[in-house]
């Protein structure tokens, strides 16, 4: 199966909206520059929610097919919660992607399996497809290998989200986050091929052969080819590396 390979650009809590209508500039132009090189490539990027709109705008305009997303999204779809942002507010916004389960959002606001998944389910539902993140701790790793967590995380989000539901998984050791210390291409893949045959498990032959599987965790321009050369590696989840607009468009021109 063909799989397009979507480079995604996280940028956290950075860039105001006027920091990032400069940024957008300067990545579409040196994406132009490099255009016939990253033909094949999907890149989005996932702005904090105060940016979105302007960045809308700004790709609408552009003659790019750079895709928009957010990095969170409520699993409610309307009412009385204060503070959410509903998936259908993205969708209006022309958000493709939302970023579902990112490990700062479980672990420094408490979100657990359940939750994650209802937020998928939310995404899924106003035609935003879900970048589902999952990832074991360095603790994980020594208490249960590598795999064990993160495919459990992903068959928990799956049982809320709806079958024929199209979604995409990042995987993320959490120990890789922005330590610099990235996983070697053959851990990203031994648990890229372990999230792959969980889906084959729950959603059988078509998902698992056409969904893409990201490796996020201080990806670089140094490092995105290794992972890229991987079977079952489809992208990458790029947070820091990602602000710097040479350097990511460096990575979406990687060379396998
Ligand atoms: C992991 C990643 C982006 P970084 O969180 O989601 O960030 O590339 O800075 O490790």
């Amino acid at each position: 199966v063909e799989r397009t390979p979507l480079i995604a650009g996280n940028w956290k809590m950075n860039l105001d909206h006027l920091q990032a209508i400069a940024f957008v500039q300067k990545l579409s132009w040196a994406l132009k520059d490099a255009r016939h090189d990253y033909a094949d490539v999907e890149v989005a990027v996932f702005p904090p929610f105060t940016d979105l709109r302007s960045v809308q705008t700004l790709l609408a305009a552009d003659k790019l097919s750079l895709k928009l997303g957010a990095q969170d999204v409520s699993p409610h779809e309307s009412g009385a919660y204060t503070g959410d942002i509903s998936a259908q507010f993205l969708a209006k916004l022309e958000a493709a992607y939302v970023i579902v389960g990112h490990s700062e959002r479980r672990h420094g606001h408490g979100e657990d399996d359940a939750t994650v998944g209802a937020k998928a389910r939310a995404a899924a539902a106003a035609g935003v497809t879900p970048v589902i993140c999952v990832g074991e701790t360095a603790e994980d790793l020594a208490e249960h290998g590598a795999a064990a967590i993160p495919v459990a995380q992903l068959e928990a989000a799956l049982a809320e989200l709806p079958k024929g539901a199209e979604f995409v998984l990042a995987y993320e050791p959490v120990w890789a986050i922005g330590s610099g210390q990235a996983a070697t291409p053959e851990q990203a893949e031994a648990v890229a091929r372990a999230l792959r045959e969980a889906i084959l498990r729950a959603r059988g032959e078509e998902a698992a052969g056409s969904t893409r599987i990201l490796y996020g965790g201080s990806v670089t321009s140094q490092n995105i080819a290794g992972f890229m050369r991987q079977p079952n590696v489809d992208g990458a989840l790029v947070g820091g590396a990602s602000l710097k607009s040479d350097e990511f468009s460096r990575i979406i021109q990687f060379k396998k």
